[in-house]
C-alpha cells in the first residue's frame, strides 16, 4: 500500500453555518484524504446573513504555521484555499504555496469572494485582483459566475447563459491560472444548472449539468468545491469528478429542504457522506 495523500485545507473556520473548514474537513477526511488545515480567521458564524458575528484575524499565524511545516519535511498532495478574509492574506497564501508544495503538488484555489452577481460586503474593492494573482499559481479554479467576472474584471451578467459566453469564460479563466477551471452556476435554461469544466492542456471541455432545485442555500460551495477535490485525489478527471460533486451537493441540498429551512444554517451534508464514499469506492485511493 502507498502511503496516504495529505491535503491542506486554508480556510476560515466559521465556527456555525456549516461552510470553510467544517465542511472541507469532514469531507476530504471522508474520501480518505489526511486532511490538515491553517485557520485564516475565527468567525461565530459565517458573514452571510448574520448580524453581529465575531472576527478573529488570524493572518499573523499563517506564515509560520507554514515555515514549521516546511521545516519539518511535511509535504502535501494537495494545498485547498478557499474563504480568504483581505488582500494582505492572498499574498500570504501565495508565500505559502511557495513554502510547502514541490512539482507534483496540486493547488486548487475556490475564488470565494461573491455571488448573484455582487462582491460580498466583507471584502475591498481590490479583493477580485488579488485573488486573479492568487490564482496564477493554481492547478484548478473554481469560481462561480460572479467570480468568473470578477476575476475577468468584466461587468457581471446574469444568466440564463449562451454556450459561447461559457466557452468564452473558460477560455479566459484558463489564462489566468494553470489551466484547469470548473466554472459554477452556469445554466442555459431554467430546468437545469451545473458546472463547466475546462483543461487549457488538453483542451477538454464538459458540462455537468443536474436538474435545478429551488433555494440558495449557504454553503453549498465549499461542499462542491471539497467534493470535486474529494474526487480529484481520487484520481477521477475534472469532468468526473464535476459530476460527482453535483451529485453530492444536490443531495445535500435535497435532504435540508425536508429537515430544516433556514438557508444561512448550511446543507447536511453529512448525512449524505455514505453516499460520497460510495460514488468515491470506484476511484483509487493511491
Ligand atoms: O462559504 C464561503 C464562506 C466562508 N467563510 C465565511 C463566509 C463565507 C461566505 O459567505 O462568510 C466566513
Amino acid at each position: 500500500m502507498q502511503r496516504q495523500k495529505r491535503v491542506a485545507a486554508v480556510h476560515d473556520i466559521s465556527c456555525f453555518g456549516k461552510c470553510s473548514l467544517t465542511v472541507a474537513l469532514p469531507v476530504l477526511s471522508a474520501a480518505g484524504l489526511e486532511t490538515c488545515c491553517i485557520p485564516t480567521a475565527v468567525l461565530s458564524t459565517h458573514t452571510g446573513g448574520f448580524s453581529g458575528y465575531t472576527y478573529r484575524d488570524l493572518t499573523e499565524d499563517i506564515l509560520p504555521i507554514a515555515a514549521h511545516w516546511k521545516d519539518q519535511n511535511i509535504g502535501f498532495d494537495a494545498v485547498y484555499t478557499g474563504f480568504l478574509g483581505s488582500v494582505e492574506q492572498t499574498d500570504i497564501l501565495e508565500q505559502v504555496i511557495e513554502q510547502i508544495t514541490d512539482k507534483e503538488t496540486l493547488v486548487m484555489v475556490d475564488p470565494v469572494m461573491g455571488d448573484n452577481g455582487a462582491l460580498y460586503t466583507v471584502f475591498s474593492d481590490n479583493f477580485p485582483e488579488a485573488m486573479r494573482k492568487l490564482c496564477a499559481r493554481a492547478d484548478i479554479i473554481v469560481p462561480n459566475m460572479t467570480e468568473a467576472y470578477l476575476l475577468l474584471g468584466e461587468t457581471y451578467r446574469p444568466g440564463p447563459y449562451a454556450e459561447a459566453e461559457i466557452d468564452r469564460l473558460l477560455l479566459a479563466l484558463s489564462g489566468i491560472c494553470r489551466g484547469q477551471v470548473v466554472l459554477t452556476g452556469v445554466y442555459f435554461d431554467e430546468e437545469t444548472l451545473g458546472a463547466a469544466t475546462f483543461d487549457a492542456q488538453t483542451g477538454q471541455k464538459a458540462l455537468a449539468m443536474r436538474k435545478r432545485v429551488a433555494g440558495m442555500y449557504h454553503g453549498t460551495g465549499d461542499v462542491y468545491a471539497s467534493s470535486l477535490l474529494a474526487a480529484v485525489m481520487r484520481g477521477f478527471s475534472l469532468e468526473e469528478a464535476a459530476g460527482i460533486a453535483a451529485d453530492y451537493t444536490i443531495m445535500s441540498i435535497e435532504t435540508t429542504k425536508k429537515m430544516d429551512k433556514d438557508l444561512r444554517y448550511g446543507v447536511n451534508f453529512e448525512y449524505n457522506i455514505p453516499t460520497l464514499i460510495e460514488l468515491l469506492e470506484k476511484g483509487n485511493l493511491q
